[in-house]
């Protein structure tokens, strides 16, 4: 018998069908976020972040234009398990002879059709879209769709309706919706005199893109992603949680949740459950705090587990919309993506392989100590072998270091 066989087994002996949860996980699309390939610098010639966000780091090698960051996506994805899905940020519009004369205010369709092609050529599930209200000169005094400031606030206003007219193209090009995320880094340093002015604004403001007649609710899903504090702007976060909560529900859009935007002891995994009870949809950005919204790359760790669980055990796989975000600049970028998904997917196969039904029936049953018992024994089935089968049967290894190596020292040490 083949150690799969026998795993399989042991599996079956807590009835679990492994064959089962390989169909159910392979089918789960992720969406990959292209940032993590270029320290979310895009190609319009910024040089660094500003917002809250940052990347740390300075591993050489980095793709410094389109066609570096493609070979190097097409590298790497052809790496990770899965169905996969491409999530794109507006900075990173093919802009041609266009660079330089546009602005994000004008971008259109044209300037991502080199990518709906691409992702088409990886057979990619799909694209998704972020508008970019961050490193720019327009985000004025740290403000972009909050800013007291009309004519900044338009711009930021434009940019996010061009940001549904082209998600509505992308959405239609891969006969799936596009979701498209909208997060801003407004906020402040020091005390507010006035947390009311802009967070009314950032209603008006999203009022207007969301009521845009050029964009299609058939092919878009747009969701508000907030945060809770960001560096420089440790003291007030216009969209917090409870403002895009309220703004998601009032006009039936969907709430997008980052793993790294709230306080340090809270836990995404336990709000899944609260949002599936009144959303058709909830989006996820995947991301591994470290004491602050670090970004680090996510690994196989309970948090992880804990959202998997939560998205497979409640039949909610087509409910919760999972991307990525975490970006490293110390180590070699695509071994951070890579592992960052071969670490989604193995949570999600993870969830899978448990005795869910059973667990949740000695919940009810008020059979704790069978439960607590049950619950460690699960931890201890051969997980490792499920999964190298998953992997086998898909055509890959274990072994993405050695491929990765090979390309840093042909191509990534050669930038
Ligand atoms: C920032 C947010 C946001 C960005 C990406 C690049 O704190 O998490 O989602 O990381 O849009
Ligand atoms: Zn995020």
């Amino acid at each position: 018998m083949s150690m799969f066989d026998e795993a399989k087994k042991k599996y079956q002996e807590l009835g679990i069908d492994v064959e089962a949860a390989f169909e159910k996980v392979s089918k789960i699309p992720v969406s990959v976020h292209c940032w993590q390939g270029d320290d979310v610098l895009g190609f319009e010639g910024v040089e660094s972040l500003e917002g809250g966000i940052q990347t740390t780091g300075n591993y050489p090698g980095r793709a410094r234009n389109f066609e570096e960051l493609k070979a190097d996506i097409r590298k790497c994805f052809a790496l990770m398990p899965g169905k996969k899905r491409l999530n794109l940020h507006a900075s990173y519009a093919v802009l041609g002879e266009d660079l330089g004369k546009i602005d994000r205010d004008q971008y259109t369709f044209k300037h991502f059709k080199p990518w709906v092609d691409f992702a088409k050529e990886l057979g990619l599930d799909g694209i998704d879209f972020n508008p970019t209200f961050f490193a720019h000169k327009k985000v004025k005094d740290g403000l972009s769709l909050s800013s007291p400031d009309e004519e900044t606030r338009k711009f930021w206003i434009e940019h996010g309706k061009r940001s549904l007219e082209i998600a509505t193209e992308l959405g239609k090009a891969f006969g799936k919706p596009c979701f498209v995320n909208i997060w801003i880094p407004d906020g402040l340093k020091d005390i507010p005199a006035d947390r009311l002015g802009p967070r009314m604004r950032l209603k008006d403001s999203l009022d207007q893109i969301i009521d845009h007649p050029g964009w299609d609710r058939k092919h878009v899903i747009v969701g508000v992603e907030s945060k809770v504090f960001g560096i420089g702007v440790e003291s007030y976060t216009v969209g917090n949680s409870e403002f895009y909560q309220n703004y998601a529900a009032k006009k039936g859009i969907c709430c997008l949740m980052d793993t790294g935007h709230y306080h340090p002891t809270e836990v995404v995994s336990d709000k899944i459950s609260s949002l599936l009870c009144f959303y058709d949809h909830l989006a996820l950005h995947v991301s591994r705090p470290v004491r602050w919204d670090s970004d680090h790359v996510i690994i196989f760790e309970d948090e992880l587990r804990e959202v998997a669980k939560e998205i497979i055990r409640n039949h909610a796989e087509d409910k919760v919309i999972i991307g990525l975000d975490y970006f490293d600049a110390s180590i070699n970028r695509l071994v951070a993506w890579t592992t960052g998904v071969h670490s989604m997917q193995k949570s999600l196969l993870y969830a899978a392989t448990l005795p869910n039904e059973e667990l949740k029936k000695l919940q009810d049953e008020a059979n704790f100590s069978k439960l607590l018992y049950l619950q460690e024994r699960a931890k201890m089935l051969p997980f490792s072998v499920i999964w190298e089968e998953y992997l086998k049967r898909q055509g890959l290894e274990v072994d993405y270091y050695t491929p990765l190596k090979q390309y840093e020292d042909e191509v990534l040490s050669k930038r």
